[in-house]
């Protein structure tokens, strides 16, 4: 029988069971709540029913709060109050999952009296990463049942975990069997009748808190352990807080503080940048002229050449996702010192318990190393990653084109090149495209896709796909030198190293953008790049402050030093030596030092970067704002809580930015001209959201 549009109600002997189906992810939207509402009471209403059972149908079991219905008028009944019902509910009622029970789900299946779930489901309290805390009980619950130490982890990481390490610590009472949920579901619900087992209320659980009350240390010591990792983001102290008050308040002071702690992040800007990254890198999949549809090839053996820092982290990517992968390099040499390098990262991660030992094996296991490229003849996609220089590429194109399969996708991993002209080193242009990793390439989330003139629609498609199974966010971007998040770190350079001719130092530069929320400043992340990269000795003329400190033997962290010193752990301190560089090179320009202060840096070069996003979106290379927001939160580490530069742009109000980018260009350099998209849309009252 229909409860309503996505709820049906069932009776199966003495039990009820209560089916919500709500593509694509069963999120906790009115009519869902609606639904549950509305099973439940007619269960309750049912005398021949002793026992109901909430079931999902679909992928998943509630995946959440919907997010959607953030900022809209609240609809009747609003979670809280089906949870109110569940859990004081006068028959038992069984929580059944498949899928994510996540967040509000997992909330949801926390006023249950009893939980069941398939070894597949995962359950966890994601919200810490759309920069909430779990406002549904979660922060109360979790801990009742895991205690504090495991709630403080999960709910601050946001990880979930698997039903058996979920049966483990208590929080689902039984495991079903997989595919068979709805029936193991009904036996357990048949067994809880016939033994008349209790109303089971998580709130009234003592026993996990008693335990933490002899470690008064357990917060303060959390904290200090993660304050790096927390540095800025508002949501884990919060979370942390109302963890504490699972301790210090009775249960319902407690949920009246988690709802307000909930209420003030769900209203700040970290919680709205957060939401704007989670819903931009799910749009960034969906392409304007390359359909739903379109036909995806099989990725079934990739090959990848070259055996340096990236082709070693690009193979890992692939092994990692139980793709085999054949990596090539013309050095033997090179080969097995890359080859070394990839199973010291793994066994280096299984020490650290973050993999099993024996998947070491595994995964060397498909990793296969090779000085042919002729061993690529059958991979279905061939990723080259060897150095950055236009002829190199094409060498490497034009052989590749006589030795792999006609259906084969051709990939160039560079960071800045012209994918036309690396693809006319074939015969086949419309097969080339470029697959832009960042280093390290098995951590790093970004993937930026680069689209030749001739890509061909499946290629595009291929490649998105792929970026998904491989873990990571695929962006599309045009084809342009730097493509799109080295053109606007190229403009970030621009004016740091402009600012350091005036007078700013290294370290004040660098602060400011630590400050900001990047994990770390301009020439900070310079010297661990290597200075050396792209640099050419034969052709180095001490024009730049950084060809003089190569010229030095300054390449960075990996020498004795770069912009900064380092001592033999790569410990940074100022240099004296590159500030001279940098005075002598002022000097011999004519530049005038003088005092700079935070606020002239930061906005010189923040206004920069926005300047430079909307000209890459004015001439097509992303297609959207938020795209770029993607590519610079998860490939450059523009702080998530501030949402990606046009985000932030749009946050200060487009006509100030407007008005800015004026006073800038009048004050320092022409390279402040704002774009004219932004002229456009500050006249039509419009943001770069609308662009
Ligand atoms: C919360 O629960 C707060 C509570 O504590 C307190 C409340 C008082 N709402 O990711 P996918 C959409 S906060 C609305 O590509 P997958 C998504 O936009 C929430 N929509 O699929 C996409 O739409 P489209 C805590 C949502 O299979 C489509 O579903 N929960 C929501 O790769 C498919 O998504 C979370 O943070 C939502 N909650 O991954 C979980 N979730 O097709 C967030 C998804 O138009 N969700 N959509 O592009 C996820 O992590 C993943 O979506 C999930 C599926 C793992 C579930």
């Amino acid at each position: 029988m229909k409860v309503n549009d996505v709820a049906t109600y069932e009776v199966e002997g003495a039990v009820a069971v209560v089916t919500l189906n709500s593509p694509p992810v069963n999120a906790l939207s009115a009519a869902v709540r609606q639904g549950i509402a509305g099973g439940l009471k007619m269960a309750l209403e049912d005398d021949a029913v002793r026992a109901m059972l909430l079931i999902c149908e679909g992928r998943t079991f509630f995946a959440g709060a919907d997010i959607t219905e953030f900022g809209k008028p609240p609809v009747e009944p609003v979670l809280r109050d089906v949870q109110l019902m569940l859990e004081n509910a006068t028959k038992p009622v069984i929580a059944a999952i498949h899928g994510t029970a996540l967040g509000g789900g997992l909330e949801i299946a926390l006023t249950a009296h009893y939980r069941i779930a398939v070894p597949s489901a995962k359950c966890g309290l994601p919200e810490v990463n759309l920069g909430l805390l779990p406002g549904a009980g979660g922060t109360q619950r979790l801990p009742r049942i895991v205690g504090i130490a495991k709630a403080l982890d999960l709910i601050t990481s946001g990880k979930p975990v698997s039903a058996k390490a979920a049966k483990k610590m208590g929080l689902v009472d039984e495991l079903a069997t997989e595919g068979n949920l709805r029936a193991d579901a009904l036996t357990f619900a048949n067994r809880v009748i016939d033994e008349n087992r209790p109303l089971l209320k998580v709130r009234d659980r003592t026993d996990k808190l008693s335990e933490a009350r002899g470690k008064p240390d357990i917060f303060a010591d959390f904290r200090k352990a993660h304050a790096r990792k927390f540095r800025g983001y508002k949501a884990p102290e919060s979370i942390i807080r109302c963890i504490e008050a699972t301790l210090e308040k009775p249960f319902d002071e407690g949920l009246a503080f988690e709802a307000t702690l909930f209420r003030e992040l769900q209203a700040g800007s970290q919680s709205a940048a957060q939401r704007h990254i989670f819903f931009a890198e799910r749009q960034a999949a969906k392409i304007d002229g390359i359909p739903a549809d379109t036909p995806i090839l099989p990725i079934r053996k990739v090959g990848v050449i070259g055996a340096g820092t990236m082709g070693g982290g690009i193979a890992m990517s692939f092994a990692n996702a139980g793709i085999p992968v054949t990596l090539v390099d013309s050095s033997e040499d090179a080969l097995f010192r890359g080859l070394r390098v990839i199973r010291g990262n793994y066994e280096a991660t299984a020490r650290k318990g973050r993999m099993k030992a024996e998947d070491v094996d595994a995964r060397m296991g498909i990793l296969t190393g090779s000085v042919s490229m002729e061993d690529l003849s059958d991979c279905d996609l061939i990723i080259e990653a060897v150095f950055e220089l236009m002829e190199i590429k094409k060498e490497v194109f034009a052989k590749l084109d006589g030795i792999a399969k006609p259906d084969a996708i051709l990939a160039t991993n560079t960071s800045y090149l012209d994918i036309d002209e690396i693809g006319s080193a074939t015969s086949r242009p419309a097969s080339v495209i470029g697959l832009h990793f960042f280093s390290p390439a098995h951590i790093m989330k970004l993937l930026e896709i680069v689209r030749g003139k001739n890509t061909r629609a499946d290629i595009i498609a291929t490649s998105m796909k792929l970026a998904k199974t491989l873990g990571k966010v695929g962006v599309l971007v045009g084809n342009a030198y730097g493509f799109v998040g080295n053109r606007i770190l190229a403009a970030r350079d621009a004016q740091a190293n402009r600012l350091i001719l005036e007078g700013a130092t290294p370290e004040a530069v660098d602060k400011v953008l630590y400050d900001f929320g990047f994990p770390m400043g301009h020439f900070q992340m310079r010297d661990l790049a290597g200075l050396d990269v792209g640099w050419n000795r034969e052709k180095s003329s001490s024009s730049t402050v950084r060809e003089i400190l190569n010229e030095m033997g300054r390449h960075g962290q990996k020498t004795v030093g770069g912009f900064y010193d380092y001592d033999e752990n790569r410990n940074r301190t100022p240099s004296p030596v590159a500030q001279k560089v940098i005075e002598d090179f002022a000097a011999k320009q004519g530049i005038a030092h003088r005092e700079i202060g935070e606020a002239e840096i930061r906005d010189r070069i923040l206004y920069a970067m926005v300047n430079e996003g909307a000209k890459l979106l004015d001439e097509g290379i992303a297609s959207r704002a938020s795209d770029i927001d993607v590519v610079w939160v998860t490939g450059y580490g523009w702080p998530q809580y501030e949402g990606g530069p046009m985000f932030w742009a749009d946050l200060q109000g487009l006509p100030q930015v407007l008005e800015k980018l004026k006073s800038l260009q009048d004050e320092y350099s022409d390279a402040f001209a704002p774009s004219p998209l932004i002229e456009r849309l500050v006249s039509e009252g419009k943001g770069f959201r609308d662009a």
